[in-house]
Order: structure tokens, then sequence, then C-alpha cells
């Protein structure tokens, strides 16, 4: 392949364009052979910019006509660029290329799946459909139009409205669609397939009707209705919360079985990953329901967010990104359980987004330089851009953040806008300063804010003295972090008035509660409100109060959390240190009570709370990584709890199960969930009689959630023979291996699983006929999932395995080459030998000639 020279883009270069294109007119004349694309662009310079030449971008385009006015015009071509100087002040440029979407293997501009023929032009795709301004601030009204043979392809689709449409010769048809709202070329969409439809309406507040779609692979209608109903959840949620409307005629989804990420937003045309359409209570499991909700809404979202204000630039990119998470988090909360989904967004993030932040790829949510911007759709970028948004929404409260929404929309509707115009809006609306706020924008890492307590008995004060730090940012300034606080007694009572958002500006503060009787424990960070790690010296049994007594659900699982941690970490170095771990009662009796009060505190909080922090999470927290120490340490301790606690779980397995056939509600949902992390638990007890019961809920289970459950549990066991992990494996895969979505959950079951054999398994699975290294969900599930596993990816076969699978991936797909790569980002938190290891592989991909920009950028930050 050609190897661009990897050039580094700084947003302090920013300029803007120096031509317009107001109308586009796209002519697609799709053949086995090859697509033809006629552009036809109403173009005129930009007034604001002394004159330039033109410079449009363009990737394995193949050139046939390019004039201006019709008429010829001198140009300059380089494999990316087309170059035509002394242009009039406005033109009509026409160009013809060429395009080979069936060799399209980075599922990147225009390209072939199993059913047809589907685009993605976010963030630079478009430039491999036609020579273009390709940056989101160029805006423009479209028109489209498909030819394709009519049998092979029976649906054509672009965004917008369809206009026309009719027969050709040979067989052929075409259609023509214009969408009347300006756009990015990053939103445009295609898609010319033999699919099957699920149609519905919806009807908005002001009483339009909306034409709903969601196109599949035939013989999958059956799997869409839950995709139809998130969607028209969404539109109403979006209207009531933020009074935004649906501005279409049609809304369109189509799902794709070969896609690099989880869902497009085009303009009334989303183009998504099977994986966040297809559902039925039998193939997807109640996360797979609630994730599909949330990606529905997500992109959804998107049109107002997004769409209709779009980004200036890619650096802006969490503009959109964190607005939008913010808003589906907002919505699967009310949906579902607002308790569990702030606690799993916490998880989340602790799991991926803080390593990101301490490791090589860390960046601010805006960052200040990519060489690839597809390597900066990130965790940073999503899941800590939407904590952002929603401390400006604690910062300004509800009412507050839901004015500054209306007049960032008042102001910028139609317009490619920055962080500082979002954020000038919400000022405007609230009166509130965000000068100092801004670092959240501009600063990577994750900062650390250490509190102390005072309690003064005399002045019958007591003092909270925070100290931020964060030695990743270029300095020491201090940010603004608002601290929600209550204080509790030592009886567990909330003390009235103690409910308070500190706003943390200075290095070292302090804030003072009065008339405070005894000294308190303090409930430091409520609900989440800053992503940071917080310090305190709590006891044990200040901790086990929160737990018990915290009414805000989040620091109450917080508090076993931490015990939880505070426990394996202490227990991870004296396995290190050849001695046995030793485990508090009251740790045991805490849990205990969590479980005899599920009824009260609710299955899903109970099952949160009953799962232990992550070995990525609990890496994060050591000097030196020992994976091996780790994992043992924390098996250790569900393997205790499990024998501590064996009746409770047995009895509660027994109470919590079905008592009628499945229904997706949450109730049932986090039943489920409780019930499932009871079984696994006595599964830890390795005993004959607990590996039964999981087969038999592998065999009796008229839902993938448990069936799932059972075979991810008995996936783990790590017994010599254990038939029964042997016979639900291949069972489950007899059963559904012609559903990709849950051959996926096979391939994952497996590459996550504890035994000492994992990597063996994955290696030989990558020959199995349910693998295949050119369908992204397939890496994702069996690679990428390996490359998470803490303890069997971290050694030496394991770092050289990956390598060789991100090289034989690089160069027919960077995008998913680049993400697999990034399983090597905390290679220099581990022991020396392992760093060794992990350099030889990384030196490995870096030294391959002719290395995609995408991996390049990603080994040589790791490298760096
Ligand atoms: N905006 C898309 C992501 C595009 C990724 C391009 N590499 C999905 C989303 O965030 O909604
Ligand atoms: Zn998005």
């Amino acid at each position: 392949m050609k190897t661009d020279t990897p050039q580094t883009v700084h947003l302090k270069d920013y300029t803007a364009p120096a031509y317009l294109i107001d109308t586009v007119d796209l002519d697609f004349n799709i053949e086995s052979g090859g697509t033809t694309v006629s552009a036809t662009l109403a173009m005129r310079r930009n007034p604001a910019v002394q004159a330039r030449p033109l410079v449009l971008d363009g990737e394995e385009l193949e050139t046939l006509s390019v004039t201006v006015n019709r008429k010829n015009w001198p140009k300059s071509e380089t494999p990316s660029s087309l170059t035509l100087s002394d242009l009039p002040d406005a033109f009509t440029l026409e160009t013809v290329v060429r395009i080979d979407p069936d060799k399209n293997t980075r599922l990147s501009g225009m390209y072939r799946s199993a059913d047809g023929y589907f685009t993605q032009c976010e963030a630079q795709g478009f430039r491999r459909i036609t020579w273009f301004l390709d940056r989101p601030d160029v805006m423009s009204t479209y028109t489209a139009t498909l030819h394709a043979d009519k049998t092979t392809y029976p649906v054509l689709l672009a965004n917008g409205n369809p206009v026309a449409a009719g027969d050709e010769p040979g067989g052929r048809h075409w259609a023509k669609w214009a969408d009347p709202f300006k756009k990015p070329a990053y939103l445009f969409a295609v898609v010319a397939g033999k699919l099957d439809v699920l149609r519905d309406t919806f009807r908005t507040a002001s009483g339009r009707d909306v034409q709903l779609a969601i196109y599949v692979e035939p013989g999958k209608l059956d799997q869409c209705p839950h995709a139809m109903a998130a969607l028209q959840k969404s539109m109403k949620w979006d209207e009531e919360r933020f009074g935004l409307e649906c501005d279409l005629d049609h809304y369109m989804i189509v799902a794709v079985g070969d896609f690099n990420m989880g869902a497009m937003e085009n303009k009334g045309l989303n183009i998504f990953n099977t994986k966040y359409v297809l559902a039925r209570s039998d193939v997807a499991t109640d996360v797979d329901f609630e994730n599909i909700d949330r990606v529905v809404a997500h992109e959804y979202f998107h049109n107002w967010t997004g769409n209709r204000v779009t980004c200036r630039d890619w650096f802006q990119l969490s503009l959109k990104e964190g607005l939008t998470v913010f808003r589906d988090q907002e919505f699967g909360a009310d949906l579902h359980n607002r308790q569990t989904a702030r606690i799993r967004e916490v998880r989340g993030l602790r799991a991926a987004q803080f390593p990101e932040d301490a490791g090589p790829m860390a960046h601010p949510i805006r960052p200040a330089s990519f060489v690839e911007i597809n390597n900066f759709y990130t965790s940073t970028v999503y899941e800590k851009g939407a904590e952002v948004i929603r401390m400006i929404q604690t910062l300004i409260g509800r009412d507050g953040f839901r004015a500054g929404m209306d007049e960032y929309f008042r102001r910028h509707d139609g317009q490619a806008v920055t962080c500082e115009d979002f954020v000038a809006a919400m000022a405007a609306a609230s009166g509130f300063d965000f000068t100092q706020f801004m670092r959240w924008y501009n600063q990577p890492g994750t900062p650390h804010v250490t509190v102390d307590g005072f309690f003064d008995a005399e002045s019958k004060t007591y003092t909270l003295t925070c100290t931020q730090t964060n030695p990743r940012a270029s300095d020491d300034a201090p940010t603004l972090i608002p601290i929600r606080v209550a204080l509790f007694a030592d009886n567990g009572d909330l003390l009235s008035g103690t409910e308070r958002t500190l706003h943390l500006t200075a290095t070292t503060q302090s804030f003072v509660f009065n008339d405070i009787a005894a000294e308190p424990v303090p409930s430091l960070l409520r609900d989440f409100s800053a992503p940071v790690v917080l310090d305190f010296d709590y006891t044990p049994e200040q901790l086990t109060l929160l737990l018990a007594h915290e009414s805000d659900p989040f620091n109450a699982w917080e508090a076993g959390q931490r015990l939880a941690s505070t426990l394996i970490l202490d227990a991870t170095a004296a396995i290190a240190a050849g001695q046995s771990p030793v485990w508090p009662d009251s740790f045991v009796n805490a849990a205990r009570r969590l479980l005899q009060t599920q009824a009260e505190r609710g299955a899903a909080f109970v099952a949160e709370a009953l799962t232990l922090p992550g070995e990525s999470t609990l890496a994060e927290a050591m000097a030196i990584v020992d994976p091996d120490a780790l994992h043992a340490a924390r098996n250790a301790l569900r393997r205790h709890l499990a024998e501590q606690l064996e009746n409770e779980f047995a009895s509660l397995y027994v109470a919590l199960a079905p008592t009628g056939a499945y229904t997706p509600s949450s109730a049932e949902a986090g039943r489920r969930a409780l019930r499932n992390v009871c079984l696994a638990y006595l599964l830890e007890l390795d005993t004959e009689a607990s590996r039964q019961l999981a087969f038999s809920q592998f065999n009796s289970a008229d839902n993938m959630t448990d069936q799932f459950a059972a075979l991810s549990a008995l996936a783990n066991v790590n017994a010599e023979t254990c038939p029964q992990r042997e016979t639900a494996l291949a069972d489950f895969y007899a059963r559904w291996q012609h559903e990709a979505l849950v051959v996926d959950k096979w391939l994952t079951a497996q590459s996550t699983s504890r035994r000492p054999d994992t990597l063996a398994t994955v290696k030989a699975l990558t020959t199995h006929p349910a693998f295949d290294i050119t369908n992204p969900n397939k890496v994702y599930a069996l690679l990428r999932a390996f490359g998470a596993n803490l303890v069997r990816f971290h050694t030496a076969e394991g770092y050289a395995f990956i390598a060789d699978c991100v090289l034989q991936l690089h160069d027919r797909n960077p995008q998913v080459a680049s993400r697999l790569a990034r399983s090597f980002d905390r290679w220099k938190k581990f022991d020396a030998d392992r760093q060794r290891h992990a350099r030889i592989a990384l030196e490995h991909i870096r030294d391959h000639v002719g290395l995609s920009r995408d991996v390049l950028e990603v080994v040589s930050k790791a490298l760096g």
C-alpha cells in the first residue's frame, strides 16, 4: 500500500475554508466492476478569506474528468489532493470519478457488505467517494441519485426525502433523494441493497408525522421491534426534556454486519452496526437491550446535537459526542434504572477512560493535535466529555442547563461551532463564569483530589480541606471541580443541612460545616459529581456505614468498592510476597446484609454492589502491576465470599427464579442480574453441584441473558475436566452458529476466560469457521476482548500474538487494527520482563514497512 508521511494537525492552525459549497448533486452509477460518481458542486469563494487556490480532498479516487463551468480547467492532482487555481468567484465544479467499493476493506467511504453497498463518511470518508472540501465547517444542501441493478439492489436510499425513481434498461433502476437540510459531508450516506424493512410512524409534539423505517438483512424483521420502540421513545423524550422536535419527514435506520464502530448519525439515514439494532429475547441479553436503547437514542439525539449544530473542526468532536453521550445517559437513566445507570457509567469510565488518561494516548476532551482523527473517537472524548457536560449541569442546575441548551440552539442552529460557543451559551443563560472550568477542555489527565476532615468539638465545626493535583496537566493551575458532599452521623443519619456542592477552585481549599455536634462521616463526590480520583483516609467502619446508610446510591456503592479495592490490593501484595490474604469478617457481614436487604435496596443495585472492581481498574492503583497476584487476589476474595455466604447465595438464587416467561422490564432485568451474580459466586466453590446448577440454567433458560450468564460462568471453570463446560460451549455454537451476534458472544466468553489456556484457545479460534478477521465485530469479540484480559494478555506470548494480529489487519482495516493496538496502552505499568517483551512486540509493529498512519500513531505514542 501507499504510505502517507504522517503529519500532525494542530488545533491552533485552524483556518476557515477558502471556498464554500452551496449545493452538491451526486450521481452514483453502481455496477459490478465499480461505481462511477459524478458530482456537481455549486461553489463560491469564501468572502471572509483571502483568495487562495482551491484544494480538494480525495483518497483512492480514479479521476475521469474535471470541469469548471463545463470547461476543462488546469489542475494539479496528487493521490490526496486536487488543486485548481485562478477560479472565478462563483462557479460550477463537475467531477467524475471511479471508485471500487468491492475492494474497500477499510469500511470507510463506500463499501460492500453481504447485502449491498453502504457508506461511512465520518470523519474523513467522504473524500473516498468524490473530490471535496471534506471538513465539517463546509455545509451544503445535497441531492443524490443512485442507479443499480433492480433485482440485486431493490432498496436505494440516501439522506432526506425520496423525490423521484424509475426503471432503466437492462433490469436496472434509479432513485433520487433530496435532503432539505444543510449538512457537512461527514453526514452524507447512501445505501443500495436487498433489505427487509420495518415501518412505523411518530407524531411530533407539533403534530407532524415522521415516517420511520428500519432496514435489515432479509429474515431479521422479528429482531427490529425493540429498536423501533427505542427510536419512538427517544423522539418523545427529547421533546419533553429538551423541547427538541424531529425536523425530518423520513427517519431511516439501516443495519449492517460489517461496521467499524457502533452506529452513525447520518442525517435522516442512520447506519448502524447490527449489534445495536437486532434484538429478540432469545438472542440478546438485558444489557444488549439497554445498549440498543442508548445507541438508537444517541444517534437520534445527534440530529440536534451534531447535525443541526455541528463541529467547526474535528478537534471539537466532544462538542457533539460528549453532549450526546450525556443526553443518551440521561435517557437511559429515565428509561431504566437511574441508580445502576450511574454506577455502570462510572465503572466503565474507570475501566477504560482513567487508564487512557494515564497512558500514552492521554488527551484533553478537546485534543490539541492529532495524526489520525479516527484515533480520537475515544472514551476521553465521549465518556469524559459527557462527564464535563454533566458537571456543567451540576454547576448551574437542571433548569439553568436547559436554558443554556435553548440558548445554544437559538444562537447556533445551522452552524459549525466550537466548544467555547457551547460553554458561552451556557454562561449567557445562567450567568455562571466558566472561565476556569475551560481547563477541562484543554488539559489531559485525571485530577486527584485528596481530602482531609477535621472536627473541632469546641467550635462544633467540621472542616474539609481539599487539595487537587493533576500530574498530566501542562501546568499546576487548579481547575474548578464540583464536589457534592453530605455528612453522616455515626448512627447512619444524614445530618440535615450538610448536603452541598463544594466548588473547589484553588489548589488547596477548606470548606467549613457549622453546628456539627460530633465527628461525622463525610460522603464525598456523591453521584460522582466530577471525573476525578478522590482520596480520603476512610476507616473500614466508616465505609461500612456509608454502604449501609448513604441515600445516594452511587456513593453507597462506592463505599463498597473502596472496601473491596483495599482488601484486594492488600491481598495482591500479600500473595506477591508469598503470604496468604486475610479477609475481615466485617466485609463478609456487609455483603451478607446486602443480600438480605435486596428487596428493599433493589436487586439491580445489590448486583452492582456485589460485583468487585475489575482488574484493569484495580491495576491503575498499583505502582507496578503484578497481573497474576492481582488476579489471584481478586478471585480469592470472590471465593471467600462464596464460601462464607454459600447458603445465602444458594437461597437467593432460588428465591429470584423466574416466576413466568421472560419479560424485558427493568425490575425483571435486575432480578436476573442478581441471580446471575449469585450463580457466578457459587461457581467459585468449584463443586460439581454448582457446575450442574449452571449447566441446568444453561439448558433451561428461555432467554439469552440467563443462558449466556451460565455459559460465561462455565467458560471460566478451571478444572482439568469439566464436561459441562465443553458441552455447553459446543451446544451453544451448534444452536446459534447462524446468528452472527450470538457467535460474537461465544467468542468473547472464551477470550475473556480466566483459564490459563485462554491464549491457546483464542489462537485456535482464529482458524475456526466462526471467526473472520475481515469483520470488525469478530475482531472486537475475540481479539480486542482478549487484549483486555489483563492476566492472559500480559505475557510474552500474548503480546507477540496481538502484535501479529495488528499487522495482519493494519493494511486491510487501519481503524480496527489501531483499536486492537491500543491493547498495549498500559505496558509501562508492568514489570521489567513484561516490558521487555511488550517493547519487542511494539517495535515489531512500528518497524513494519508501510504501516498505516492509524496504527503508527498509536504505537509510536506507546513507545515514545
Ligand atoms: N459519530 C459516529 C462515530 C464515527 C466514528 C468515525 N471513526 C458515531 C457516534 O458517535 O454517534
Ligand atoms: Zn455520537
